[in-house]
Protein backbone atom coordinates (compact mmCIF):
# COMPACT_ATOMS: atom_id res chain seq x y z
CA UNK A 1 0.00 0.00 0.00
CA UNK A 2 1.29 3.37 -1.07
CA UNK A 3 1.82 6.06 1.44
CA UNK A 4 0.65 9.21 0.32
CA UNK A 5 1.15 11.70 3.22
CA UNK A 6 2.41 14.75 2.14
CA UNK A 7 6.01 14.55 2.11
CA UNK A 8 8.34 16.67 4.69
CA UNK A 9 7.89 20.98 4.82
CA UNK A 10 10.19 22.72 3.28
CA UNK A 11 12.23 23.72 7.04
CA UNK A 12 12.52 20.34 8.11
CA UNK A 13 14.50 19.37 5.17
CA UNK A 14 16.92 22.34 3.83
CA UNK A 15 16.12 22.12 0.44
CA UNK A 16 13.42 23.67 -1.39
CA UNK A 17 11.61 21.39 -4.10
CA UNK A 18 11.19 22.76 -7.69
CA UNK A 19 9.44 20.30 -10.14
CA UNK A 20 10.93 21.12 -13.65
CA UNK A 21 8.82 19.03 -16.45
CA UNK A 22 4.96 20.17 -15.42
CA UNK A 23 2.20 20.19 -17.57
CA UNK A 24 -1.04 22.68 -18.63
CA UNK A 25 -3.12 22.19 -21.39
CA UNK A 26 -5.53 24.92 -22.23
CA UNK A 27 -9.46 23.72 -22.55
CA UNK A 28 -9.56 25.23 -26.24
CA UNK A 29 -6.25 23.21 -27.11
CA UNK A 30 -8.03 20.20 -26.04
CA UNK A 31 -10.82 20.58 -27.81
CA UNK A 32 -8.46 21.12 -31.26
CA UNK A 33 -6.73 17.83 -30.48
CA UNK A 34 -10.00 16.25 -29.99
CA UNK A 35 -11.42 17.83 -33.68
CA UNK A 36 -7.78 17.06 -35.48
CA UNK A 37 -8.00 14.17 -37.88
CA UNK A 38 -4.68 13.40 -38.47
CA UNK A 39 -2.59 10.69 -40.44
CA UNK A 40 -0.29 10.01 -37.39
CA UNK A 41 -0.63 7.16 -35.06
CA UNK A 42 1.59 8.53 -32.38
CA UNK A 43 -0.45 11.50 -31.59
CA UNK A 44 -3.78 9.36 -31.84
CA UNK A 45 -2.59 6.35 -30.17
CA UNK A 46 -1.85 9.00 -27.25
CA UNK A 47 -4.59 11.78 -27.54
CA UNK A 48 -7.23 9.52 -28.26
CA UNK A 49 -6.52 7.78 -25.44
CA UNK A 50 -6.69 10.76 -22.90
CA UNK A 51 -9.39 12.08 -24.66
CA UNK A 52 -11.68 8.98 -24.55
CA UNK A 53 -10.84 6.80 -21.98
CA UNK A 54 -13.25 6.27 -18.94
CA UNK A 55 -10.26 5.36 -16.86
CA UNK A 56 -9.50 7.23 -13.76
CA UNK A 57 -6.17 7.87 -15.56
CA UNK A 58 -7.31 9.63 -18.12
CA UNK A 59 -10.09 11.35 -16.50
CA UNK A 60 -7.95 12.73 -14.17
CA UNK A 61 -5.44 13.47 -16.24
CA UNK A 62 -7.34 15.71 -18.65
CA UNK A 63 -8.90 17.27 -15.61
CA UNK A 64 -5.78 18.56 -14.15
CA UNK A 65 -4.09 19.60 -16.81
CA UNK A 66 -6.43 22.16 -17.74
CA UNK A 67 -6.23 23.50 -14.01
CA UNK A 68 -3.75 26.54 -12.90
CA UNK A 69 -5.36 27.11 -9.69
CA UNK A 70 -6.91 25.12 -6.81
CA UNK A 71 -6.65 21.81 -7.68
CA UNK A 72 -3.22 22.43 -8.95
CA UNK A 73 -1.68 24.38 -5.50
CA UNK A 74 -3.65 21.65 -3.60
CA UNK A 75 -1.67 18.56 -5.02
CA UNK A 76 1.69 20.40 -4.54
CA UNK A 77 0.94 20.75 -1.23
CA UNK A 78 -0.55 17.34 -0.91
CA UNK A 79 3.30 16.22 -2.54
CA UNK A 80 5.21 18.85 -1.22
CA UNK A 81 6.50 20.73 -4.08
CA UNK A 82 7.13 24.21 -3.86
CA UNK A 83 7.53 25.71 -7.50
CA UNK A 84 6.55 23.68 -10.86
CA UNK A 85 8.22 24.84 -14.23
CA UNK A 86 5.14 24.40 -16.48
CA UNK A 87 4.83 23.66 -20.02
CA UNK A 88 1.95 23.44 -22.73
CA UNK A 89 1.67 19.80 -22.73
CA UNK A 90 2.95 17.45 -25.75
CA UNK A 91 3.02 17.59 -28.46
CA UNK A 92 1.79 21.35 -27.92
CA UNK A 93 1.38 22.85 -31.24
CA UNK A 94 3.15 20.53 -33.39
CA UNK A 95 0.78 19.17 -34.74
CA UNK A 96 -1.46 22.11 -36.60
CA UNK A 97 -0.78 24.21 -39.78
CA UNK A 98 1.78 26.79 -39.39
CA UNK A 99 -0.94 29.65 -38.54
CA UNK A 100 -3.20 27.40 -35.76
CA UNK A 101 0.28 26.78 -34.64
CA UNK A 102 1.20 30.44 -33.99
CA UNK A 103 -2.34 31.42 -32.60
CA UNK A 104 -1.99 28.51 -30.24
CA UNK A 105 1.45 29.41 -28.37
CA UNK A 106 0.03 33.15 -28.16
CA UNK A 107 -2.70 31.82 -26.14
CA UNK A 108 -1.53 29.34 -24.37
CA UNK A 109 1.62 31.58 -23.23
CA UNK A 110 -0.61 34.31 -22.08
CA UNK A 111 -2.93 32.20 -19.89
CA UNK A 112 -0.31 30.60 -18.55
CA UNK A 113 1.62 34.10 -17.47
CA UNK A 114 -1.65 35.37 -15.92
CA UNK A 115 -1.44 31.78 -13.96
CA UNK A 116 2.21 32.60 -12.62
CA UNK A 117 1.32 36.34 -12.24
CA UNK A 118 -1.15 35.03 -9.60
CA UNK A 119 1.08 32.44 -8.23
CA UNK A 120 4.47 34.79 -8.70
CA UNK A 121 5.79 32.01 -5.59
CA UNK A 122 4.37 28.91 -6.82
CA UNK A 123 4.99 28.94 -11.21
CA UNK A 124 6.90 29.57 -13.72
CA UNK A 125 6.39 29.60 -17.37
CA UNK A 126 8.21 28.10 -20.29
CA UNK A 127 7.40 29.75 -23.77
CA UNK A 128 5.07 28.00 -26.25
CA UNK A 129 6.01 28.35 -30.09
CA UNK A 130 5.62 27.17 -33.67
CA UNK A 131 8.51 25.77 -34.75
CA UNK A 132 6.55 25.36 -38.20
CA UNK A 133 7.29 29.03 -38.45
CA UNK A 134 10.82 29.74 -37.01
CA UNK A 135 10.33 33.42 -37.57
CA UNK A 136 7.30 33.56 -36.07
CA UNK A 137 8.55 31.22 -33.08
CA UNK A 138 11.54 33.75 -32.99
CA UNK A 139 8.98 36.62 -31.97
CA UNK A 140 6.80 34.16 -29.54
CA UNK A 141 9.57 33.46 -27.60
CA UNK A 142 11.27 37.16 -27.16
CA UNK A 143 7.95 38.08 -26.21
CA UNK A 144 7.55 35.48 -23.62
CA UNK A 145 10.78 35.84 -22.05
CA UNK A 146 10.92 39.70 -22.14
CA UNK A 147 7.04 40.55 -21.57
CA UNK A 148 6.01 37.51 -20.31
CA UNK A 149 8.94 36.61 -17.74
CA UNK A 150 8.86 32.99 -19.07
CA UNK A 151 12.73 31.24 -18.40
CA UNK A 152 13.01 28.72 -20.89
CA UNK A 153 11.20 26.84 -24.34
CA UNK A 154 9.69 24.11 -24.35
CA UNK A 155 9.84 21.69 -27.80
CA UNK A 156 7.98 18.95 -27.86
CA UNK A 157 9.98 16.91 -30.43
CA UNK A 158 9.31 15.85 -33.94
CA UNK A 159 6.65 17.70 -35.98
CA UNK A 160 4.79 15.45 -37.72
CA UNK A 161 7.61 13.34 -38.47
CA UNK A 162 10.30 17.00 -39.22
CA UNK A 163 13.27 16.74 -36.78
CA UNK A 164 14.28 20.09 -35.89
CA UNK A 165 18.27 20.14 -36.37
CA UNK A 166 17.62 21.29 -39.72
CA UNK A 167 19.42 24.74 -40.50
CA UNK A 168 15.97 26.51 -40.64
CA UNK A 169 15.27 25.86 -37.21
CA UNK A 170 18.53 27.18 -36.12
CA UNK A 171 16.97 31.13 -35.81
CA UNK A 172 15.33 29.56 -32.65
CA UNK A 173 18.46 27.95 -31.46
CA UNK A 174 20.15 31.50 -31.98
CA UNK A 175 17.07 33.18 -29.71
CA UNK A 176 17.60 31.29 -27.25
CA UNK A 177 21.30 31.56 -26.28
CA UNK A 178 21.06 35.33 -27.40
CA UNK A 179 17.89 35.29 -24.15
CA UNK A 180 19.98 33.02 -22.28
CA UNK A 181 17.06 30.88 -22.17
CA UNK A 182 17.42 26.60 -22.00
CA UNK A 183 15.18 24.55 -24.20
CA UNK A 184 13.27 21.98 -22.93
CA UNK A 185 13.15 19.16 -25.48
CA UNK A 186 10.26 17.29 -24.45
CA UNK A 187 9.27 14.00 -25.95
CA UNK A 188 6.65 13.04 -28.35
CA UNK A 189 5.41 9.42 -29.28
CA UNK A 190 7.92 8.25 -32.78
CA UNK A 191 6.77 9.57 -36.09
CA UNK A 192 4.74 7.91 -38.55
CA UNK A 193 8.02 6.74 -40.38
CA UNK A 194 8.97 5.03 -37.22
CA UNK A 195 5.70 3.87 -34.94
CA UNK A 196 4.65 0.90 -36.32
CA UNK A 197 7.05 -1.62 -34.17
CA UNK A 198 6.11 -0.14 -30.93
CA UNK A 199 2.58 0.56 -31.45
CA UNK A 200 2.13 -3.41 -32.25
CA UNK A 201 3.72 -3.94 -28.94
CA UNK A 202 2.26 -1.31 -26.65
CA UNK A 203 5.35 0.66 -26.17
CA UNK A 204 4.73 4.20 -28.46
CA UNK A 205 4.20 6.16 -25.32
CA UNK A 206 5.91 7.23 -22.18
CA UNK A 207 6.41 3.78 -21.49
CA UNK A 208 9.53 3.61 -24.13
CA UNK A 209 8.09 5.37 -27.63
CA UNK A 210 8.87 8.49 -26.14
CA UNK A 211 12.32 7.73 -25.21
CA UNK A 212 13.62 6.59 -27.93
CA UNK A 213 12.48 9.65 -30.09
CA UNK A 214 13.82 12.53 -27.64
CA UNK A 215 17.00 10.18 -27.55
CA UNK A 216 17.03 10.52 -31.21
CA UNK A 217 16.33 14.28 -31.79
CA UNK A 218 18.71 14.77 -28.66
CA UNK A 219 21.48 13.03 -30.68
CA UNK A 220 20.25 15.03 -34.11
CA UNK A 221 20.51 18.53 -32.78
CA UNK A 222 24.32 16.98 -31.09
CA UNK A 223 25.27 15.64 -34.78
CA UNK A 224 24.09 18.65 -36.71
CA UNK A 225 26.70 20.91 -35.13
CA UNK A 226 24.31 23.10 -33.14
CA UNK A 227 26.66 23.56 -29.90
CA UNK A 228 29.04 24.08 -32.47
CA UNK A 229 27.64 27.25 -33.73
CA UNK A 230 25.81 28.23 -30.45
CA UNK A 231 28.12 27.09 -27.58
CA UNK A 232 26.38 28.65 -24.66
CA UNK A 233 23.07 27.22 -25.54
CA UNK A 234 21.44 24.89 -22.82
CA UNK A 235 19.04 22.13 -23.73
CA UNK A 236 17.19 20.05 -21.26
CA UNK A 237 16.00 16.89 -21.32
CA UNK A 238 13.90 14.37 -19.40
CA UNK A 239 13.31 10.92 -17.97
CA UNK A 240 17.02 10.51 -16.73
CA UNK A 241 18.66 12.09 -20.01
CA UNK A 242 16.58 9.94 -22.38
CA UNK A 243 18.88 7.38 -21.93
CA UNK A 244 21.65 8.64 -23.49
CA UNK A 245 24.08 8.66 -20.56
CA UNK A 246 24.18 5.15 -20.56
CA UNK A 247 24.61 5.10 -23.99
CA UNK A 248 27.80 7.74 -23.50
CA UNK A 249 30.55 5.53 -24.13
CA UNK A 250 29.58 3.86 -27.08
CA UNK A 251 28.17 6.84 -29.23
CA UNK A 252 31.85 8.69 -28.36
CA UNK A 253 33.63 5.69 -29.74
CA UNK A 254 32.02 4.61 -32.40
CA UNK A 255 30.25 8.42 -33.65
CA UNK A 256 34.62 9.39 -33.85
CA UNK A 257 35.29 6.34 -35.34
CA UNK A 258 32.45 7.09 -37.88
CA UNK A 259 33.83 11.01 -38.32
CA UNK A 260 37.22 9.83 -38.70
CA UNK A 261 36.50 7.32 -41.33
CA UNK A 262 34.59 10.38 -42.88
CA UNK A 263 31.61 7.69 -43.34
CA UNK A 264 28.94 10.44 -44.24
CA UNK A 265 30.73 13.23 -45.66
CA UNK A 266 27.32 15.32 -45.33
CA UNK A 267 27.57 15.13 -42.05
CA UNK A 268 29.89 18.08 -39.93
CA UNK A 269 32.60 16.90 -38.63
CA UNK A 270 32.10 18.06 -34.78
CA UNK A 271 34.52 19.99 -33.16
CA UNK A 272 34.10 17.42 -29.83
CA UNK A 273 32.70 14.43 -28.99
CA UNK A 274 29.62 13.34 -28.10
CA UNK A 275 30.05 13.25 -24.41
CA UNK A 276 31.15 17.34 -24.76
CA UNK A 277 28.20 18.35 -25.40
CA UNK A 278 26.10 16.40 -22.87
CA UNK A 279 28.15 17.70 -19.93
CA UNK A 280 28.34 21.30 -21.57
CA UNK A 281 25.01 21.82 -23.03
CA UNK A 282 22.47 19.44 -21.54
CA UNK A 283 21.00 19.28 -18.61
CA UNK A 284 18.90 16.12 -17.24
CA UNK A 285 15.88 15.41 -15.57
CA UNK A 286 14.88 12.85 -14.11
CA UNK A 287 11.09 13.33 -15.17
CA UNK A 288 9.11 9.91 -14.85
CA UNK A 289 12.11 8.09 -12.66
CA UNK A 290 12.19 8.31 -9.15
CA UNK A 291 15.20 6.18 -8.97
CA UNK A 292 18.48 6.47 -7.30
CA UNK A 293 20.88 4.27 -9.64
CA UNK A 294 19.66 6.05 -12.84
CA UNK A 295 20.30 9.72 -10.45
CA UNK A 296 23.27 9.23 -9.73
CA UNK A 297 24.65 7.30 -12.83
CA UNK A 298 23.49 11.04 -14.59
CA UNK A 299 24.99 12.75 -11.65
CA UNK A 300 28.00 11.15 -12.99
CA UNK A 301 28.12 10.78 -16.24
CA UNK A 302 27.03 14.49 -16.97
CA UNK A 303 27.80 16.39 -14.04
CA UNK A 304 26.24 16.96 -10.12
CA UNK A 305 25.30 20.45 -11.27
CA UNK A 306 23.15 19.57 -14.09
CA UNK A 307 20.98 16.65 -12.98
CA UNK A 308 17.22 18.65 -11.36
CA UNK A 309 14.20 17.39 -10.29
CA UNK A 310 10.95 16.86 -12.04
CA UNK A 311 7.39 15.40 -11.14
CA UNK A 312 5.92 15.25 -14.43
CA UNK A 313 2.37 16.19 -13.20
CA UNK A 314 0.04 15.52 -14.04
CA UNK A 315 1.42 12.43 -16.07
CA UNK A 316 3.25 10.60 -12.61
CA UNK A 317 1.72 12.28 -9.49
CA UNK A 318 3.06 10.49 -6.95
CA UNK A 319 3.75 11.57 -3.62
CA UNK A 320 5.18 8.44 -2.45
CA UNK A 321 8.06 8.85 -5.43
CA UNK A 322 8.99 12.37 -3.89
CA UNK A 323 9.49 10.33 -0.15
CA UNK A 324 12.09 8.20 -2.27
CA UNK A 325 13.40 10.83 -3.74
CA UNK A 326 13.82 12.85 -0.38
CA UNK A 327 15.43 9.33 0.70
CA UNK A 328 18.02 9.10 -1.30
CA UNK A 329 21.53 8.04 0.38
CA UNK A 330 23.28 10.93 -1.65
CA UNK A 331 25.17 13.62 -0.11
CA UNK A 332 23.16 16.45 1.18
CA UNK A 333 24.26 19.09 -1.34
CA UNK A 334 24.02 17.03 -4.24
CA UNK A 335 20.32 16.43 -3.06
CA UNK A 336 20.14 20.27 -2.42
CA UNK A 337 21.22 20.83 -6.17
CA UNK A 338 19.09 17.87 -7.18
CA UNK A 339 15.73 19.46 -5.76
CA UNK A 340 16.12 23.15 -5.91
CA UNK A 341 19.70 25.39 -6.61
CA UNK A 342 20.23 23.90 -9.94
CA UNK A 343 16.57 24.43 -11.46
CA UNK A 344 17.11 27.91 -9.68
CA UNK A 345 20.63 28.54 -12.17
CA UNK A 346 19.59 27.41 -14.94
CA UNK A 347 15.65 28.73 -15.24
CA UNK A 348 16.92 31.97 -12.85
CA UNK A 349 14.45 31.96 -10.50
CA UNK A 350 16.57 34.29 -8.30
CA UNK A 351 18.69 37.71 -8.67
C1 LIG B 1 2.68 11.01 -20.76
C2 LIG B 1 3.92 11.12 -20.16
C3 LIG B 1 2.16 12.09 -21.48
C4 LIG B 1 4.64 12.27 -20.28
C5 LIG B 1 2.88 13.27 -21.57
O1 LIG B 1 2.46 14.35 -22.28
C6 LIG B 1 4.11 13.39 -20.92
C7 LIG B 1 1.91 9.78 -20.65
C8 LIG B 1 1.40 14.18 -23.21
O2 LIG B 1 2.12 9.05 -19.65
O3 LIG B 1 1.08 9.50 -21.52
O4 LIG B 1 4.70 14.58 -20.89
N1 LIG B 1 5.97 12.27 -19.79
O5 LIG B 1 6.75 13.21 -19.99
O6 LIG B 1 6.41 11.19 -19.29
MN1 LIG C 1 6.38 15.15 -19.64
Amino acid sequence: MVNNDAPARTAARGYRRIATEEAFAPASVLELYRNLKLDDPGFNSLWGFYLNSPSERAVSVIRRLQDLGAERLADMEATGIDHQIIALTSPGTQVFDAATARSVAIEANDILAEACRAHPDRYTGMAAMAPQDPASAVKEIERAVRQLGFKAVILNGHTLGEYHDGAQYWPIFEAAEALDVPIYLHPNAPPKQMIAPFLEAGLDGAVYGFGVDTGLHMLRIICAGVFDRFPKLQFIIGHAGEALPFWQYRLDYMYGAGQRARRYPHMPLLAHPISHYLANNVYITNSGVAWQPAIEFCQKVIGVDRVLYAMDYPYQFQADEVRTLDEMSIPDDHKKKFFQTNAERVFKLVD
